[in-house]
Formats: structure tokens, C-alpha cells, sequence
């Protein structure tokens, strides 16, 4: 009888393993992230919406996220209007829509994250304006509970470094956002973000 149960408790304990690896909807398996030492949004910056836990969306003012659509022609995501945008070059929100990148951790780990912002162009056109907003949220995209929060002003020729670590599980994500911050007039910003784990190098 003992034998019995303790057959069944294997056969328990090895059914969710094998189901793990696949979709029960296709067959197929899923793609694992693997956990890196390091990941950098310039470096993995792709146009395939999450490669290496990067995701690119357009956030409302209700606080709904809509994935971008990467352009070929600019080598960029585009977003709600012609001058939203998120590519490594440049970040611009839209007019009440925030250009938002996350990054989800494909582990349970510690993320030491570097983030900085400065304005393309700091000056000129933008004179008298309000600058961009750019923050950070947990999970909750409409979280008031802010990881960093930075304006950068219109004429500021400044670079801004954020830096934090949070500890975090397998599937959160931080969402970095970029607010016009009231108006939409020259908002141009250039963001680097760099997160380093505790996982292996590449
Ligand atoms: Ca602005």
C-alpha cells in the first residue's frame, strides 16, 4: 500500500514538470528567458516585442497599455500620433500617451538598475516649456508608489541618473514611463536603462 502511494506521489510530482515545458494549446514550447548577468536597452533593443524581457507600449491616460508597432523604415517603435516614439536614439511621449518600456525579470533576483535621460535638443525650440516627466512603477502601471520619479526641464542640458534596486520575482515587471508632462512641444529625450542581476554573463 506504502509502495502505492509513494508511486502515485511521483507520478504527482512529475506530471506538473512535464507540463511545464509546453502550451497545452500548441505543442509548442515556450520560450524560457535566461536569466543574464546584464541587460541593456540599447544593447537589446529589438523589433521583436519581448527579446530579452523588453516590451514597448503606448500608455493612456486610464492607464491601459498598448504594445507599439515597430517601423522598419525608422528602426523604431511608433506610437498614438507622428512624433510618439520609442527607439535607441530617441524617446518622445505622445499628447495625453505615455511612451512606456518595461522589463521583466525572468527570475526570482535582485535588479540593480541604472537609468539616465537627458533632452535632444536641450534648447532652442523648447524654450519656455514644460520638459518631460520620466518615472518608474512596479507591476501596476497605475501604481502611485514611484520606483524613481525625474522631470527633466525644457532647457536643461543635464544628464539624470537613476539609480535603485529592487528585488523582485519571476515575471514582475518595472515599467519606465516618459510623460510630456503637460505639453507635447519638443519633448525629445534620449534614455539608457541598464539592469544587472545576479545571473550568468552572456
Ligand atoms: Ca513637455
Amino acid at each position: 500500500m506504502k509502495k502505492i502511494l509513494a508511486l502515485a506521489a511521483l507520478f504527482l510530482c512529475v506530471l506538473p514538470l512535464a507540463a511545464c515545458g509546453g502550451n497545452k494549446e500548441t505543442g509548442k514550447e515556450e520560450p524560457q528567458q535566461e536569466l543574464l548577468s546584464e541587460y541593456d536597452f540599447v544593447r537589446d533593443f529589438s523589433s521583436m516585442q519581448g527579446y530579452r524581457g523588453w516590451n514597448y507600449y503606448r500608455g493612456d491616460l486610464d492607464g491601459n497599455l498598448f504594445p507599439m508597432t515597430y517601423h522598419e523604415d525608422y528602426g523604431m517603435y511608433r506610437g498614438a500620433d507622428y512624433w510618439m516614439k520609442i527607439g535607441i536614439y530617441e524617446v518622445v511621449p505622445g499628447l495625453n500617451a505615455e511612451s512606456v518600456i518595461s522589463f521583466t525579470s525572468p527570475a526570482d533576483t535582485r535588479l540593480d538598475v541604472t537609468a539616465t535621460i537627458f533632452r535632444n535638443p536641450p534648447d532652442g525650440f523648447g524654450a519656455g516649456q514644460d520638459g518631460v516627466w520620466f518615472y518608474g512603477v512596479l507591476n501596476d502601471y497605475t501604481s502611485e508608489d514611484l520606483l524613481f520619479s525625474e522631470i527633466v526641464a525644457e532647457n536643461e542640458y543635464v544628464l539624470h541618473t537613476v539609480e535603485f534596486s529592487q528585488d523582485v520575482k519571476k515575471g514582475d515587471v518595472i515599467y519606465f514611463a516618459l510623460s510630456c508632462n503637460g505639453g507635447q512641444n519638443n519633448d525629445n529625450s534620449v534614455i539608457r536603462i541598464n539592469i544587472k542581476t545576479g545571473g550568468t554573463a552572456e
